[in-house]
């Protein structure tokens, strides 16, 4: 991995980013260390909020479409930088480099996306009861945005944020996790270009702040933040969304999922197979909308599970750089502690494992357990961030939907059937209560125009597509009197 290393100083050099200081990146591709970075001080934060603050309220004057050719070239040299930005990404996080570069393409996809919205922030004109008047809203900017994004997707969830935020005339400040603090870096320094081209942006426009639990807790403390957009643990986006709520500042949480899918008698059972194994599997199990429970169908559960053990003993697994493994490993060595222990916990409660053992060399590379439970018990409740799989038996649709309901979580769901009635009521008001609700498609994997994010446990924030940008916006309805009179609404009288 020496090489490894050199490449990754290579590239930060050519982006101009310095990646030296006191927290110790370890690449979980050999668990190597592959540079540092410097976690900042309480006066790093204060300064970086209060920098912050007084760019926001140049860059709210800005006209949004301005403040979308920012974003525009944002995305170009994003584009510039995709194949090196990807290659990092996977050092960083371990995930194979199709799926890095799948992420550096979603972060241009929200570009994109975001650029045409700066010509669409609009709201709605409303007819007034009173004569000689006018109704409107307006969506005006909210404020400093702050990002905390996860090790799985490093730099795609940030842009979903950064993108819509800038567009919508706010400032940004990122707190990447601390398991993968170099690829924020990178983007900083891509961000940064972005900003010389653009000729007068303001400085401090969008800035990286590294650090753990306390910096994050420092930031989303401070009333001056606006706007906290958290991906992360449920347990994370308690205590962010009860402090964000404490002063009464707006939150979106991106929390835990505990993804299921129904593979229906009238599935297409080879597709079926394909789409469970890529939601289950790919990425280490390692998505916030990775597959984690699937009911299969009684009359095809004794075909289904052996294909579907047999594949997953199967997958090639190991250096996500080497484009014949489709996964690579899981993040750390505590990622695989709570694999095994969950896996424990569901073996003393009769469940039936296939797989999910370690694999040998450096780095943490494990086999894709499948787990058949006979219930929806102990670990099947709880989402277990590694490529665990656990499988029932169902007969009746209507019980297996109100199984796939039945955990706190509420992020992604599918079902995999050709009958169209089946669908209709999976995704019907009485059908899955998930935020994403899929057919003939697993759970991982969605595209940037639709809203992203989920119900319950989940945190009920919206991001990315559809009207997700109206978080990032304040509301001002206004009434305008074009009229000599002075009339009430309602048909009150105040007569002097
Ligand atoms: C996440 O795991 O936090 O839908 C985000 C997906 C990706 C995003 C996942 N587009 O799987």
């Amino acid at each position: 991995m020496t090489l490894v290393k050199k490449e990754v100083e290579g590239l930060l050099k050519r982006l101009g980013a310095s990646a030296c200081g006191n927290l110790a990146v370890h690449t979980p591709i050999d668990g190597s260390q592959i540079g540092s970075v410097s976690i900042a001080s309480p006066a790093d934060i204060e300064s970086s909020i209060a920098a912050s603050h007084d760019v926001f309220l140049e860059w709210r004057t800005v006209p949004a479409p301005r403040r979308g050719e920012l974003v525009r070239l944002f995305g170009n040299a994003l584009r510039d930088h995709k194949d090196s930005l990807a290659r990092l990404v996977t050092i960083d996080c371990g995930k194979p480099l199709s799926e890095g570069l799948g992420e550096v393409q979603e972060m241009i996809d929200i570009c994109d996306f975001a650029v045409g919205l700066s010509r669409q922030l609009h709201g709605l004109t409303i007819a007034s009861e009173r004569p000689g008047h006018r109704m409107m809203e307006q969506w005006h900017p909210l404020g400093p945005t702050l990002v905390i994004s996860a090790f799985n997707f490093p730099v795609a969830v940030w842009a979903w944020n950064a993108a819509l935020a800038l567009v919508c005339g706010n400032s940004v400040i990122w707190k990447p996790s601390e398991k993968t603090p170099l690829t924020a870096l990178a983007v900083q320094a891509i961000f940064e270009q972005a900003v010389r081209a653009f000729g007068d942006a303001p400085e401090h426009l969008s800035q990286v702040v590294q650090g753990g639990r306390d910096v994050g807790a420092t930031l989303v403390a401070d009333p001056r933040i606006a706007l906290i957009s958290a991906t992360g643990s449920t347990a994370m986006g308690r205590t962010v969304g009860q402090v964000a709520a404490g002063r009464f500042a707006r939150s979106i949480l991106e929390l835990g999922g505990n993804n299921a899918a129904i593979i229906s008698d009238k599935a297409d059972v080879a597709l079926a197979l394909r789409g469970v194994l890529f939601s289950a599997f790919g990425t280490t199990g390692q998505r916030c909308t990775s597959l984690r429970r699937l009911f299969v169908h009684d009359s095809l559960y004794d075909s289904f599970v052996p294909a579907l053990k047999a594949a997953a003993a199967s997958m090639p697994i190991g250096d996500p750089l080497d484009s014949a493994h489709l996964a690579g490993p899981l993040i750390d060595e505590a990622a695989l502690t709570a694999m095994q222990a969950a896996l424990e916990e569901a073996k003393a409660l009769g469940g039936i494992l296939s797989g999910g053992e370690r694999l040998p060399g450096n780095g943490v590379y494990v086999r894709p357990a499948v787990v058949e439970m006979a219930a929806q018990v102990g670990p099947v409740l709880r989402e277990t961030f590694a490529p665990i799989l656990y499988v029932m038996r169902y007969t009746d649709l209507d019980a297996a939907i109100a199984l796939q309901n039945a955990v706190g979580a509420g992020l992604s769901s599918s079902i995999f059937s050709t009958d169209v009635r089946e669908c209709e009521r999976f995704l019907s008001a009485s059908g899955s209560d998930c935020g994403i609700a899929n057919v003939n498609i697993g759970t991982s994997g969605a595209e940037i125009g639709g809203a992203f994010g989920g119900e319950k446990e989940t945190g009920g924030g919206r991001e990315s597509g559809s009207d997700a940008w109206k978080a990032y916006m304040r509301r001002a309805t206004n009434t305008i009197n074009y009229s000599n009179e002075l009339p009430l609404a309602q048909g009150v009288t105040f007569d002097l």
